[in-house]
């Protein structure tokens, strides 16, 4: 299997996972701007939705977008315990925080990519992520992931989708159980690893 991806982009969580999986795959870094990949392909034959991460499996499929990606992964390595049993209530619970992840927090963050981005479409897309933060944080109290007291997919997901808050400049002060959350799994050892992979600093 070969990840595409761009450094601290969405494709860190798939990263996170495999690491924590121990599944060997390769990583090829993709120019998002130009469209070409380090090994020098174009990537929007790869992935014609021209976005990261995009994952190339042995029989030669391209699977996409960061929630079927993490299902994916975990799948491959059950005993990792990143995702609960297929068909069980935990993990269609997990399930719906990824699907929140994407749909709320990773494209909530979209209009803070568009540079330059009119004050007032910041202000509007900050206020939204904030009360969107603040449901993650009071669903957060008394509980040590998302899904419960074990990490899962959906960690990494919206682990990775909140480290951009700083980059954006986004308070999470008043957030006080995120914070805690989020350096919580960035002292995991796999964390680590993935953020040093692509050259990140740690984020909370
Ligand atoms: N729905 C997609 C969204 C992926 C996405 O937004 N990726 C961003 C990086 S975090 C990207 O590649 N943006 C560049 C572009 O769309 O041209 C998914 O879940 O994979």
């Amino acid at each position: 299997m070969k990840l595409y991806y761009s450094p601290g982009a969405s494709s860190l969580a798939p990263r996170i996972i495999a690491f924590e999986a121990g599944l060997d795959i390769e990583y090829d870094k993709v120019d998002l701007r130009t469209q070409t990949t380090a090994s020098g392909r174009n990537f929007s034959r790869i992935n014609p939705k021209g976005h990261v991460p995009a994952l190339a499996l042995q029989s030669g499929g391209i699977l996409a977008e960061v929630p079927v990606i993490l299902e994916y992964l975990a799948d491959q390595a059950p005993s990792a315990l990143l995702l609960p049993k297929l068909g069980s209530w935990e993990r269609y619970q997990v399930k719906e925080w990824l699907d929140f992840t994407g749909a709320e927090l990773h494209k909530g963050f979209d209009p803070l990519w568009e540079a330059p981005t009119p004050p007032n479409a910041r202000e509007l897309a900050v206020c939204r992520l904030q009360k969107r933060i603040a449901y993650v944080d009071q669903c957060l109290r008394g509980q040590l992931y998302l899904g419960g007291p074990r990490f899962t997919v959906a960690d990494a997901y919206c682990f990775t989708v909140l480290s951009w808050a700083r980059f954006h400049r986004i308070d999470l002060t008043g957030h006080v159980t995120v914070l805690e959350y989020m350096r919580r799994i960035s002292t995991r050892q796999m964390v680590k690893r993935a953020l040093q992979a692509e050259g990140l600093s740690i984020v909370a």
